[in-house]
């Protein structure tokens, strides 16, 4: 970078806060773009960008009416999901990175980056993206900064995150400390060369710094590898912090049941990717005089309040949902936040009248779609028109049931919580634990069959700690052993319960053993009964289930015998399952819980194992 152009940098840095100033100016000669933008967040600057987006052939702006002011990306066919191979927690020891994480010394990572990020935005911009993670008049807000040279970031962060002249005002008043998060696509423009729709590099680096809270993501324009104040920070980073102070950053979604005698109760849930969350977070109940309000669909931050009770906050401002699955019939909230606009699709297909599809949106597929690679497609092609791990990207306040508190700094209590995964045998539909540790257990040996939103193979059963996995910044054991520490943290009496569900299990025909989505309602029900003492359950080894008449089957092809199925504990499974668990826990050594490998030893006991 010339002398000329890093006087540029620094005359257009328009902040007082002198740390930021800095790390900008450092970054800039680093990477070396061609200009350093600083995003306001205004809708006219967005407009601006979108359109030069569409421009560059990066965005398509959708022209059905059904979808106003929106856009679809479609994106390299080999950048479209997270990497967890290529992500990296580099902690001083690698002892702190445990053996749930990849690892290497951050000398040795941060000299190799700068490799990279040496002339990384030659040829592009780079975009300063001030941003706060949950309300900006919480208590301690949590800044953050991206940097970052793709412009369908900024338009993807604007929808996900608070950002712009708001956030960067407070934070230089405070002089306040931000977590630097820096992005690029790293693909840079020589002088006159081209650009592609959607640049990125083979290469992909997705690297954590836990003790300097950093972020350094390199050659992926996708989701949760380019939207840093998601998953990087809002988890991987926030779980270190939460692990520091006390609290609980985690990958769940939260939602407001009312039961019809007007008593409210918050649940939370954690599932791994593409297994439910975002759909029950928008929940559409079917039984009577029970009421479904979202407040988030991805992430909640837990804190312990004044009385010992557990309050959680959506840190987000938008969802970012798997798009095959999600209609009319099975989840119209979220259909009808998407249809309300603003919003940008990656990797779906596109209808002749310049709308947006996807495998499940409506009963019936059009006749004819362009698919995510741009090529024709018909209800014959034998082929998804969308690709399975396809997102909308949509603003939170567009869900027409949003409860009012979301926009709390102080957030709502959590009453209770569920872990749940994708199983087709063995997990009942419903379990709730025997105690907070027994429900800690069945959080640490939580398996789902893995989805299309990590690259990788898809179907294979894996364990993944309270859905956490890929995102526990730091050792899994010392993670497992802070959550079980909540407990005498808290007040006891306000602990949430905990609750294992899997609306995934099959029945003897093959076919899903539970109708799921809305119908889920019922579980919540039986769950919320359980807290209020009026549900009956029978125990089991691992804990207690819904009697078959306890569930609500009102207006359901259902029996009590279909749920007696749905929640059965079968000894031969869970002979299988316990040598699994066995081989899980094993790969802890030392730093597994004494309190945890009692539970193991108890279940062991009870299953006469
Ligand atoms: P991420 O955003 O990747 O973290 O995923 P998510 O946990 O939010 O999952 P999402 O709600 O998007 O659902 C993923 C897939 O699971 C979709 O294809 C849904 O149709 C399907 N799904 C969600 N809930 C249910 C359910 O209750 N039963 C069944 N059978 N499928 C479900
Ligand atoms: C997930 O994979 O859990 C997602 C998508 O929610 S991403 O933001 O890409 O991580
Ligand atoms: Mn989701």
């Amino acid at each position: 970078m010339s002398e000329s152009s890093d006087q540029k940098v620094i005359d257009a840095a328009p902040t007082t806060h002198s740390k930021l100033a800095a790390w900008v100016q450092e970054i800039a000669e680093l990477t070396k773009p061609d200009h350093v933008y600083w995003v306001d967040g205004t809708q006219e600057e967005n407009d601006r960008l979108t359109a030069e987006l569409v421009a560059g052939g990066t965005l398509q702006k959708l022209t059905d009416p059904s979808f106003p002011n929106s856009f679809a990306a479609f994106s390299d066919p080999k950048d479209v999901a997270r990497v967890e191979e290529r992500t990296f927690i580099c902690s001083e020891n690698e002892k702190d990175a445990g053996f749930t994480n990849n690892w290497e010394s951050p000398v040795k990572m941060k000299s190799m980056l700068k490799g990279l990020f040496d002339g990384a935005m030659r040829g592009r911009t780079m975009y300063v993206i001030p941003f706060v993670m949950g309300p900006l008049d919480a208590e301690q807000p949590q800044y953050g900064v991206e940097l970052t040279d793709s412009a369908y970031v900024v338009a993807s962060m604007r929808i996900m995150a608070r950002i712009g002249n708001d956030v960067l005002r407070k934070m230089e008043a405070e002089e306040a400390f931000f977590v630097p998060a820096l992005h690029s696509v790293g693909a840079p423009l020589a002088p006159g060369q081209d650009d592609v729709a959607w640049p990125c590099n083979e290469d992909k680096w997705i690297v954590h710094f836990p003790e300097e809270r950093s972020i350094w993501s390199y050659g992926s324009g996708y989701g949760g590898n380019a939207l840093l104040g998601k998953k990087c920070y809002a988890l991987r980073i926030a779980s270190v912090m939460a692990r520091d102070e006390g609290w609980l950053a985690e990958h769940m979604l939260i939602l407001k049941l009312t039961n019809p005698e007007g008593k409210s109760y918050n649940v939370a849930a954690a599932f791994p990717s593409a297994c439910g969350k975002t759909n029950l977070a928008l929940l559409d109940p079917t039984i009577d005089g029970w009421k479904a309000e979202t407040l988030g669909d991805d992430i909640n931050w837990m804190r312990i309040g004044k009385e010992g009770e557990l309050r959680g906050v959506n840190p987000e401002y938008g969802l970012f949902g798997v798009a095959p699955g999600t209609g009319w019939s099975t989840n119209p909230n979220a259909m009808r936040a998407i249809t309300k606009g603003n919003s940008i699709f990656t990797n779906v297909a596109l209808t002749d009248e310049g709308g947006v599809w996807w495998e499940g949106m409506t009963d019936e597929a059009p006749a004819h779609l362009t698919d995510w690679l741009g090529n024709d497609w018909t209800p014959d092609s034998g082929r998804p028109a969308a690709h399975p791990n396809s997102r909308f990207c949509t603003p939170i306040s567009q869900v027409d049931m949003l409860a009012q508190e979301y926009y709390s700094p102080d957030g709502v209590e959590i009453h209770a919580i569920l872990f749940g995964g994708r199983r087709k045998t063995t997990i009942p539909l419903v379990t709730q634990a025997r105690s907070w540790t027994n429900g800690i257990f069945m959080g640490s040996t939580l398996s789902s069959e893995t989805t299309a939103a990590a690259a990788g193979a898809v179907g294979v059963v894996r364990r993944d700690p309270m859905a956490m996995l890929p995102f526990i910044g730091y050792n899994a054991g010392d993670y497992l052993n802070h959550w079980d520490s909540i407990e005498s943290k808290a007040n006891p009496e306000r602990l949430p319960k905990i609750f294992l569900v899997n609306w995934f299990r099959r029945n003897a025909e093959g076919g899903f053993a539970w109708p799921g989505f809305g119908d889920n309602s019922r579980v919540l029900k039986w769950a919320i009964d359980r807290i209020e003492g009026k549900a009956d359950a029978v125990e089991t080894p691992i804990g207690f289930v819904p009697t078959g008449d306890s569930i609500d089957l009102t207006g359901l092809d259902m029996t009590p015998a279909d749920v007696d199925a749905a929640v059965s504990v079968d000894k031969g499974e869970w002979a299988t399952e316990l040598a699994s668990i066995e081989e899980w826990y094993a790969k802890f050594g030392e730093a597994l819980p004494a309190s945890l490998r009692s539970e193991l030893d108890g279940l062991k006991e009870r299953m006469g194992a």
